[in-house]
């Protein structure tokens, strides 16, 4: 296994949508270890592809409260088939914007299909932060983040940010 780079913002990969992954084979599953590491490394609880570099719609999720024994979750190809009506409000980070939370109402069940890392057809209901994490990661997967739940000014505020960081520290 390997840890992978993580890009951040205002990096424009983020901002591109991923292609399906075509076949589950060795080399997928070799991204989406690499992946879990690099998320537990961070310490995440979600990571997409994209925030690797690599646009392709799968996902890694481990959810787990601390204390918990571990529970990573490989999606392939994932789909939302449904949404609640009823909302829920999490406060929310992400790894490609470091150091930056906001509350983000989202629908708080949601039935979810993919493929999972035997190549299976799987169809499951999420709640509670599991389904927060999904359509957070979700999202990605169609170069959607969370700062664009913001308004345009706080936005291009913490854009603005991150291009003088990036200025600052220079490439990698
Ligand atoms: O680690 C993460 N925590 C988190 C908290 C609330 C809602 C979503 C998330 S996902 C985030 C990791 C990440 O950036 N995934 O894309
Ligand atoms: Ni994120």
């Amino acid at each position: 296994m390997a840890k992978l780079p993580i890009i951040t913002l205002p990096d424009p990969i983020l901002r591109r949508a991923s292609d399906p992954v075509e076949r589950v084979d060795a080399d997928v599953l070799r991204l989406a270890d690499d992946m879990l590491e690099t998320m537990y490394d961070a310490p995440g609880i979600g990571l997409a592809a994209i925030q690797v570099g690599v646009p392709r719609r799968l996902v890694v999720l481990d959810c787990a409260s601390e204390g918990e024994k571990p529970d990573p979750r490989v999606l392939i190809n994932p789909e939302i088939l449904d949404l609640s009506g009823q909302t829920k409000v999490y406060e929310e980070g992400c790894l490609s914007i470091p150091d930056f939370r906001v509350d983000i109402e989202r629908p708080a069940e949601l039935r979810l299909r993919y493929i999972d890392r035997d190549g299976k057809l799987q169809e499951h209901d999420a709640s509670g932060l599991l389904a927060t994490a999904i359509q957070h990661e979700l999202d990605h997967l169609d170069g959607k983040l969370i700062i664009d739940f913001l308004s345009r000014l706080k936005r291009e505020m913490v854009v603005r940010k991150f291009k003088k960081l990036a200025r600052q520290d220079g490439p990698l």
